[in-house]
């Protein structure tokens, strides 16, 4: 090959940049929100002077307004595995498992992420993408005749899948030849606005569950929604609704606070896009499965502080459901459940709730012991961003999206093994790459400070 390398990060970077350009043009709304995401970041960063020196530390200033994640369904465990070797091209791999099926929505799904803190900062890009379970679709001829329709489908072209081939074979691409595979992947995420089934075929998913239809009906899987960073949420979500960009009536996840955890998200609804049907009369009608969304991010949380979080979230979820004509008594109540909470860096970490990074700081110190060491400013501590997202807030995002009718009762238990089985991989836990991450940053610094640890920073955080 006479062609340079190029890095998986680097055709991530290039991949990341031409799926916002297409969806863009795709859902022009997006653009609007956009522009909206950037004049509030823009106001967020004249309000507070120190903001941009701290997001410079952190490596965060130059992600502002980069996207960080979007979502696809696929319909066949055969698109799925296709799907691990695109992504692996791009360093992303598959890092959790996602049970959607008890808020009703019969998918499972993880999330194709970079996985090195310097990986992300380079490109945080990341899809979460989800596989039909089609033994959850109600009715017998329905549930036949959906595999038939997704047997007859093929969502990557052949270029592309040579390209993957020579990736396999050689461990990389050439310059040309990432180009070309950037060219040839966006093809399975393009939006074709043309259903591969009648209308009557199409209005029967539709009634079964409309994400059914936007799986079963079309001829891939086109990408149904991407990510914006914002440093404002709350701010995006008023100026959504006040520029008329129909946003969903509440921001998920925790309430505002001092010490960030997890996430917090929000999207404007899905749009209603022409659709051109199949069959000889060329019925014409539209479907609605496309939006756009923004988030904030805060600290990854211990199983510890996941566990405080879940039994939060569940206390306010029964004591205030977020019903449409009761948001202010659902807002409020979270803030007063997450009260329970620790708002502060100190606390939190001294409980063991989120995951920190550790640095050398900028004093010199004669001691050994991590806290006096840390109180001597020898050593810094920051929270490591939480990368992955939430189950719940995950099926809040589907159901609201879909409209009427995006919701049914599914008893249907986990299946993992049936998803890593469909993938031809186990997925990556993210608790470990967390935990990894925390210990190796505090090795590396009290190496660096010239301090030889006989006790394994591990197994401090063992069974957090
Ligand atoms: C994916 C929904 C999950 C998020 O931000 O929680 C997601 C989908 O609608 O296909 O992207
Ligand atoms: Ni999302």
């Amino acid at each position: 090959m006479t062609d340079t390398h190029v890095s998986a990060d680097t055709i991530r970077s290039i991949f990341s940049a031409a799926m916002t350009q297409m969806y863009r043009d795709e859902v022009p709304r997006y653009l609007e929100m956009t522009r909206i995401v950037g004049e509030i970041d823009g106001e967020a960063l004249a309000r507070d002077p120190e903001l941009e020196a701290r997001l410079r530390r952190s490596g965060a200033f130059d992600l502002i307004g980069v996207e960080r994640h979007g979502a696809i369904r696929v319909g066949r465990p055969e698109e799925l595995a296709g799907l691990r070797r695109l992504f692996a091209v791009m360093g992303m791999h598959p890092v959790g498992y996602y049970d959607l099926s008890p808020a009703g929505v019969p998918v499972h799904s993880t999330c194709f992420r970079p996985i090195e803190a310097q990986s992300i900062r380079r490109c945080p890009f990341r899809i979460f993408t989800s596989l039909l379970r089609p033994e959850l679709i109600e009715g017998e001829d329905l549930r036949r005749e959906a595999l038939e329709i997704l047997s007859r489908r093929r969502i990557f072209t052949p270029r592309c899948l040579h390209l993957i081939e020579i990736f396999e074979a050689n461990g990389a691409l050439g310059e040309a030849q990432a180009i070309e595979f950037v060219h040839e992947a966006l093809h399975t995420f393009r939006w074709r606005g043309e259903a591969t089934v009648t209308a009557g075929v199409y209005e029967a998913y539709r009634k079964a569950h409309p994400l059914v239809a936007d799986i079963v009906c079309f001829h891939g899987p086109h990408i149904n929604h991407l990510t914006l960073p914002t440093l404002d949420i709350d701010a995006v979500q008023t100026a959504l609704a006040e520029r008329g960009l129909d946003p969903k009536s509440i921001v998920e996840g925790p309430s505002r606070r001092a010490f960030p955890i997890l996430l917090r998200q929000t999207s404007f609804k899905a749009i209603a896009e022409p659709v051109r049907f199949a069959g000889r009369e060329e019925a014409r009608g539209e479907h609605r499965a496309r939006f756009g969304e923004i988030e904030q991010r805060g600290a990854a949380l211990t199983a510890k502080g996941r566990a405080l979080y879940d039994r939060l979230l569940a206390e306010t979820l029964a004591a205030a459901p977020p019903r449409d004509d009761a948001i202010a008594d659902y807002m409020a109540e979270l803030k007063r459940r997450f009260a329970a909470f620790p708002d502060d860096a100190a606390t939190v970490r001294a409980q063991g709730l989120a995951f920190f990074r550790y640095a050398p700081g900028e004093r010199k110190s004669a001691q050994e012991d991590v806290e006096t060491l840390l109180r001597e400013g020898a050593l810094r501590v920051e929270p490591i961003i939480y990368e992955d997202f939430l189950p719940v807030s995950a099926a809040g995002i589907f159901q609201s999206n879909l409209g009427e009718g995006g919701r049914r009762e599914l008893s249907a238990s986990a299946s993992r093994e049936a998803f890593e089985h469909a993938l031809g991989t186990k997925v990556a836990d993210e608790m470990a790459i967390y935990a990894h991450e925390e210990a190796s940053s505090l090795e590396r610094a009290l190496t660096t400070l010239g301090i030889m640890e006989n006790r394994s920073p591990m197994a401090e955080n063992a069974g957090r």
